[in-house]
């Protein structure tokens, strides 16, 4: 103890620090809850009665020597802070900085998110840039599938086996299919690549999230359901939804969802276009091949999918009319959103 005690008293003598961060460091390290000096005196409850009164000075002239040296490093710091910065007043407050704000885009991906985890969903992610089997091959696109033309799709390497970047995060599906036990419930959300020409209603880069539930005995009506049960977390308790028949090469059959117009309510407007319908999700039944060619039985199980742009469910919930505001970084757009906190 006595050994420890002297080590620490050199220590103290010669410690030496620049700036205001490192005398805080070395207080918490010898004075601080866990540091050393706190330490040996915890130790020095065991001390034998004949030594502690010896001890004990010892103790305390390091203690008080830790102390006094800190104070002091604090006042050369403050010293020389004050005769290299003249007229540098340390009691100031500092300048105040602005909050950012969420971008749209994340505020509405999260709460798309959330809704799906009360659900029961779990979110699954995976990579931007793909083959084209997890892009295409897998979700039944036929060879000769427009989607796979260079005009819609970006191309890093072309050839026998080419590498793009994601058209949409079924690709992200495709690998959970490939790889999770069943049943499967996840919400894939990611940026998606398309060669577009911008405009206000296309931008080659967006975002999307799709959904998966895979299971013995996934109907069409539990797709209904949870498209509506999304519908009015989303939009509200009123919100209703009705289902067009649609097309898409990977669910059979496909469907395109339209809720309720929640500016007019449904009478029409000239956000719904007069109709009282917003279009917000593609939808449908897994296609039995595309089960199948990830390794599951389409006889014993079946299952529901649904993708939505990201872009286009925030454009519906704050009226925003063109695409590229999303994308420009225009503080004047941005900072009409959530505040970080
Ligand atoms: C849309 C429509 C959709 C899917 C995405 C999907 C994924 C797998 C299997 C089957 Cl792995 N389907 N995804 C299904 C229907 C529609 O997206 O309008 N997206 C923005």
């Amino acid at each position: 103890m006595r050994e420890k005690i002297e080590k620490l008293l050199l220590e103290v003598e010669q410690l030496a620090a620049k700036r205001e961060q490192e005398i805080e460091e070395i207080r918490v390290r010898l004075l601080g809850k866990k540091g050393s000096i706190t330490q040996l005196f915890d130790e020095f409850r065991n001390v034998l009665p004949e030594q502690k009164r010896e001890l004990g000075q010892v103790l305390n002239t390091l203690k008080v020597s830790a102390q006094n040296k800190i104070e002091q490093l604090r006042a050369v710091l403050e010293e020389s802070m004050e005769s290299e910065n003249p007229g540098f007043d340390l009691t100031k407050p500092g300048d105040s900085f602005e909050l950012g704000t969420r971008h749209p885009i994340s505020v509405t991906r999260g709460e798309i998110l959330s809704i799906f985890s009360k659900f029961g969903y779990e979110v699954a992610e995976g990579p931007e840039i793909e083959d084209d089997w997890h892009v295409f091959g897998a979700l039944n696109f036929p060879p000769e599938h427009p989607a796979r033309d260079m005009q819609d799709t970006f191309f890093i390497s072309d050839g026998e086996n080419p590498v793009l970047l994601r058209t949409h995060t079924s690709s992200v599906q495709v690998r959970a299919m490939e790889r999770m036990p069943l049943p499967i419930r996840i919400v894939c959300p990611g940026r998606v690549f398309r060669n577009e020409a911008i405009s206000a209603r296309a931008h080659c880069i967006f975002h999307q999230v799709e959904g998966l539930y895979i299971d013995k005995n996934v109907s069409f009506a539990d797709l209904k359901q949870a498209v509506l049960l999304f519908a009015r977390e989303m939009f509200g308790e009123n919100a209703s939804i009705r289902l067009r028949p649609s097309y898409f090469p990977f669910t059979e059959p496909s469907a395109e969802v339209d809720v309720s117009c929640n500016i007019c309510g449904g009478k029409g407007c000239n956000i719904c276009k007069g109709t009282g319908w917003l279009e917000i999700m593609g939808c449908g039944m897994v296609d039995p091949n595309v089960l199948e060619a990830s390794g599951i039985d389409s006889k014993t199980y079946s299952g529901f999918a649904f993708g939505m742009g990201i872009e286009r469910i925030a454009m519906l919930k704050w009226q925003v009319k063109d695409l590229r505001h999303y994308f420009e970084n225009d503080l004047r757009f941005l900072k009409q959103f959530e505040t970080v906190v």
